[in-house]
């Protein structure tokens, strides 16, 4: 294959010379998030000037937000790391090259490796490490596979893992769920697409794409104990109490099969277990989910007969109810309210967004019946909390108790990559405290971040305008889950744009673990992606004698792809593949597989909760008298990516913190004014906040963005970093037991004035 970078095609791009400074405008992907957004790049004398939407692009239409825009300057960031860094004995940091990092870091591994066996090294993964490079997540696996190591985490299963457990407990159709375009109908269950990009509505530009679709007829209806930005668009909103939203779907499946407005023949058809959830649902009445929730009995039956009747379309749900205890059971109803509503694709439908660069898959009407043995409890076992692997990957909320426990199962070293654990895991203290009992911690990112500022190594990569880049975590996003990811066949490719800064030291992120790889002497098989898991390609051995390149490695994971990847590299504007379409085929004649909407353990969950929601749990505004008065629930913000992009003067706006949100009453009640410096406590921990007014609030919550702030030592800077809402969780209390997630929302809290 050709160098790419240089041979930077000009096909679709002006050049234009302002005497001896030649500027360019040239197409990329934004990778400063997952939605990888087609935008133009202006380069001049080689440094990149600015960031702005592609008007010209068939999928993205112009769109790029105040992170995307922002690209180039984070790219020449004064906080941009361009040499990797050794910790010295007394905490402090010098640059390493990185080929030396490289050699101390293997040599270290080998001893750890050589006395506890390869399951005491362990990497994680974060939003970053994929959003940076589409190659990275099948290079870590490969080296883990390499070393013998079972131990690879990432943030999916702080995120909403419930989503692939509960598939895999429900069973999975091979068509895809109802494409946004043909949706009259949307329920949003703590999401908020129009700030995050994410699930509900697609994430090319979600703002102009659900106007268009309210101008047709969609129907929006959104259950957030927040008037957010979406639910504000929205046809009803139930502004629900937080973590309630498992009584609630309960209800609304209560009361859809109590009126049969349920599609009762592809119910027969394909669902096992109907009279179990039936029977299970009973005790949530109207009356009794109306009172739980704070919401009115018309406002339920509105949303049940809304979905149910006005379709086709599909009930999402969001990190808020994920995030809210019980994040399987939630998904779970989830699917059973879009399956019992037939709201999948049938024989002869045109299916939207058939892969690019993943391989070809026919659809089909037809149920694939769940695999329960690979939902959780399988595989590599941890020793906390009698968690082990889960269909949403190992646990990782437990592995910092997994790190701190003596024997011989102890983690010793971990390689945390494009993720923050001390920003980003729930229970801080926990976090912390693992992260310095470790004999080994690198860190690799583009900044000295929270879990930089503990790390032995800090390994300093490249900016995703220094490296090539194509659309495949997008394909990924839209198999994820129903309702996720965007609407058409589109894929784009783009070539490293720009070289790093003068004097830097980076490297691609994957090389790391290559590096890592020749220095053990290991050989790494790299997997060529597939989304279902049903298509198996043989592995292919990567040359450990001379180093691949990226663009190597993108042919290898898109082998067999649907478009060829060279097909996708001419048009570098990216493109939409309609062609040949796809369409649903017939159930094969003898398919036995069936859903099933009785799983016995979801059941026993259900029957728990409805047990358990007791009228002395309707306390809705939350009385002065409680130890704990207040719920803090997470929010995201449109600027900032988890804790990416706070610290740039171009995304935060003179505003440096992440305030703690209350509904003007409840300031007014608790004598504060906007501004004010509080302490918000939880049964684990406390930390400080500066509270503003938020008049779409419900009362009774604190609103509040995660992966602010850093160690509790530099708590006096919350005007300047802000605070970590992960601190207050606690990763042993009230967790789910299938994922170890403990609550990151709807965190029983209080809050008072703080002296300075
Ligand atoms: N309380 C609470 N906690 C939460 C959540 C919540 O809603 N509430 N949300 C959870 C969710 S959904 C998630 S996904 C996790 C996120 O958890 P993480 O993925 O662990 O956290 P991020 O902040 O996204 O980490 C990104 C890291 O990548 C670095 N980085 C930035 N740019 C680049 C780059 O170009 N390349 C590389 N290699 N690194 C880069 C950043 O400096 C940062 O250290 O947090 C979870 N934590
Ligand atoms: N701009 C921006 N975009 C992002 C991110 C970011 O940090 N910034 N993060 C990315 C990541 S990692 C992810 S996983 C996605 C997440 O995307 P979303 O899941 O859409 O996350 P949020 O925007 O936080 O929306 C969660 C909503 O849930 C509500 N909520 C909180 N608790 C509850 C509850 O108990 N019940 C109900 N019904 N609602 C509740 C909150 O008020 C909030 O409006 O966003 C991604 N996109
Ligand atoms: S939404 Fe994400 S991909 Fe699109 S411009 Fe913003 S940061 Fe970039
Ligand atoms: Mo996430």
């Amino acid at each position: 294959m050709t160098d790419v970078f240089q041979s930077n095609q000009e096909s679709r791009s002006d050049s234009t010379n302002h005497g001896a400074s030649t500027r360019r405008t040239k197409h990329t992907i934004c990778r400063a998030c997952h939605a990888g957004c087609g935008v133009l790049v202006e380069i001049e004398d080689g440094r990149p000037l600015s960031v702005k939407g592609d008007p010209d692009n068939p999928l993205y239409g112009g769109f790029c937000c105040v992170k995307g825009q922002n690209m180039a300057e984070v790219q020449s960031s004064p906080h941009r790391l361009l040499n990797s860094q050794k910790r010295l004995p007394d905490g402090s940091y010098v640059p390493i090259p990185v080929e030396q990092a490289m050699d101390e870091i293997a040599e270290r591994l080998r001893k750890i490796q050589s006395e506890s066996g390869p399951r005491a090294i362990a990497t994680y993964s974060g939003t970053m490490a994929t959003n940076a490079g589409a190659a990275n997540g099948a290079v870590t696996s490969a080296f883990l596979k390499a070393i013998g190591s079972r131990m690879g985490f990432n943030s999916n299963t702080i995120d909403q893992p419930g989503k692939m457990v509960a598939a895999a407990l429900f069973g999975n159709w091979m068509a895809p769920p109802t494409p946004f375009e043909e949706a009259n109908v949307i329920l949003l269950v703590g999401c908020n697409p129009l700030v995050a990009m994410s699930g509900g509505i697609p994430h090319t530009n979600p703002g102009r794409t659900l106007t268009d679709a309210i101008a047709r007829g969609l129907k929006l209806l959104v259950i957030d104990p927040r008037r957010s930005e979406t639910a504000r668009r929205a046809h009803l909103h139930l502004q629900a109490k937080p973590g309630e939203d498992v009584p609630i779907l309960a209800g609304l499946i209560r009361i859809i099969l109590g009126e049969s407005l349920h599609d009762a023949e592809f119910v027969a058809e394909h669902v096992e277990g109907l009279e179990a959830l039936r029977e299970a649902v009973e005790p949530f009445t109207t009356e009794r989910v109306a009172r739980l929730a704070d919401v009115s009995e018309e406002d339920l039956i509105e949303t049940a007969r809304t979905f149910a009747t006005h379709g086709p379309g599909v009930a999402v749900g969001g990190t808020g109810p994920n995030m809210s205890g019980h994040t399987t059971l939630f998904e779970y109803l989830l699917r059973a309210l879009n399956t019992l509503c037939g709201r999948w694709q049938r024989a002869g439908d045109a299916v939207a967004e058939p892969a690019c660069l993943g391989q070809a898959m026919p659809a089909k009407a037809q149920a694939v019946s769940p695999t329960p043995q690979y939902a959780y409890g399988f595989g590599e076992k941890m020793s906390v909390r009698g968690l082990a692997n889960t269909a949403a990957g190992m646990p990782t909320a437990a592995l910092a108790e997994e790190i701190l426990q003596d024997g011989e199962r102890q983690v010793r070293a971990l390689i945390s990559h494009g993720g923050n654990p001390v920003a980003a895991w729930p229970d801080q203290l926990t976090t912390i405290e693992a992260m310095k009992a470790l004999d080994l911690l690198v860190q690799i990112d583009t900044k000295m971040s929270a879990t930089a500022g503990l790390a032995d190594y800090v390994i300093a990569v490249k900016h995703p305008l220094e490296m090539p880049g194509i659309t495949l975590t997008q394909e990924y996003l839209s198999a994820y889950a129903a309702g996720f990811g965007t609407t058409a066949p589109y894929a784009q490719y783009t070539p490293a744009l720009v070289e790093p800064p003068e004097g830097a030291d980076v490297i691609d992120d994957w090389v790391f673990f290559y590096g890592l790889a020749e220095r053990l002497g290991v050989e790494l098989v790299l997997k060529p992606v597939s989304f279902s898991g049903t298509v198996r390609v043989a592995g292919h051995a990567l040359d450990m004698q001379e180093r691949p390149t990226t663009e190597d490695l993108f042919d290898i994971v898109t082998k067999g792809s649907r478009i060829s990847l060279d097909e996708i590299r001419r048009h570098e504007g990216g493109r939409i593949y309609p062609d040949p379409p796809v369409y649903v085929e017939e159930a094969d004649l003898d398919w036995a597989g069936r859903f099933d909407m009785g799983n016995a353990a979801m059941m026993d969950d259900l029957r728990a909760i409805a047990a358990q929601s007791t009228i002395s749990n309707l306390n809705t505004k939350g009385s002065r008298k409680e130890a704990w008065p207040f719920r803090l629930i997470s929010r995201r913000q449109m600027n900032v990516l988890n804790s990416v992009g706070r610290d740039e003067p171009g995304q935060n706006r003179g505003r440096p913190t992440n305030p703690a949100y209350l509904h003007p009453e409840d300031l007014a009640e608790l004598g504060l004014t906007r501004g004010e410096l509080v302490q918000i406590r939880s049964s684990r921990a406390s930390i400080p906040a500066i509270v503003e007014v938020d008049s779409h609030l419900r009362r009774g919550v604190i609103s509040m963005t995660h992966s602010w702030g850093d160690v509790p030592e530099r708590d006096a800077e919350v005007r300047t970093i802000g605070s970590n809402t992960g601190r207050l969780s606690a990763v042993n209390q009230d967790f789910e037991r299938y994922t170890g997630l403990p609550r990151m929302s709807n965190i029983p809290v209080s809050i008072e004035r703080q002296v300075k």
